[in-house]
């Protein structure tokens, strides 16, 4: 099963396999059921017409996506190199809590074909590509789509603290093309990163959530430990790719990033 988000005449509007949903479905009505539940929900639906409107993010305006760190060795590895506080990625990679942060509120995310920024007080910015949870408000898995967690990386190289500069401002992330509502082989999934420039491959690399150090069920769990999502939430799982150290995304660059069948692709622009 596999739902999308449109922009209609009438407003956002979901569809369930490419045809529209009765008009009253929401995000926020099946993260607030059970698992067992959304299934029967979806199937109990009279799908419409095709959906042919252009996507919106798969995410509803105010749900929050939250992203965790450090969950790929080589996301350690990179960020030991460029930061002068080494030891914290370390401590955090082996350590039983993971790392979470604050990503985006859903009104601030940008979905397919949509424009990802990086900072103009940056000069070292990079997508993140991750598999990201849709998580009901027990956080239970409900379902997956594809994120760009783009971030600058001389900003939180210089300074740990600088990590919500690094990773939070307009366009900076990106989700989509919709969202898979399958949980059976999450850590099997192929993730893959494009990037074009000037039409042509600049960078091209792949890993798969099988390398990843933590399981998501308890990424999820930490992530509602002591915090309430009635409304469920989305949570990014952190990057398995990480550019070498003399790239830079500039203006102009086309990035894809593939998560199991998902593609989500977005212009960059500054
Ligand atoms: O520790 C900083 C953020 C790490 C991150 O976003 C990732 O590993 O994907
Ligand atoms: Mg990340």
């Amino acid at each position: 099963m596999y739902l999308s988000r449109h922009r209609t005449d009438g407003g956002a509007r979901w569809a369930l396999d490419g045809h529209y949903l009765p008009a009253p479905f929401t995000l926020d009505l099946l993260l607030g059921i059970p698992t067992g539940y959304a299934r029967s929900l979806l199937e109990s639906l009279p799908l419409q017409e095709a959906a042919s409107d252009p996507l919106l993010p798969p995410v509803e305006p105010t749900h929050e996506v939250w992203a965790s760190g450090v969950t790929y060795l080589i996301s350690r590895e990179a960020r030991r190199a460029e930061s002068g506080e080494g030891d914290a990625y370390e401590k955090v990679y082996d350590a039983k809590r993971p790392e979470l942060f604050l990503k985006a509120i859903g009104w601030r995310v940008v979905g397919h074909k949509a424009t990802v920024r990086i900072r103009k007080d940056s000069h070292w910015n990079v997508p993140e590509p991750e598999l990201v949870l849709v998580l009901n408000n027990r956080m239970e898995i409900v379902g997956y789509t594809a994120g760009n967690d783009v971030s600058s990386r001389d900003i939180e190289g210089e300074n740990s603290l600088y990590l919500p500069q690094a990773k939070i401002y307009d366009g900076s992330c990106a989700l989509g093309p919709g969202i898979t509502l399958e949980t059976d082989h999450l850590r099997d999934v192929e993730i893959r990163l494009a990037i074009y420039r000037n039409g042509e491959l600049a960078f091209e690399k792949e890993s798969n959530t099988s390398q990843m150090k933590r399981s998501f069920e308890d990424l999820a769990t930490y992530l509602g430990k002591e915090l309430s999502f009635p409304a469920g939430a989305l949570l990014m799982t952190g990057t398995g790719i990480v550019p070498d150290d003399d790239f830079t995304l500039k203006p102009g660059d086309r990035t894809e990033i593939s998560v199991g069948e998902l593609t989500l692709a977005n212009e960059v622009s500054q």
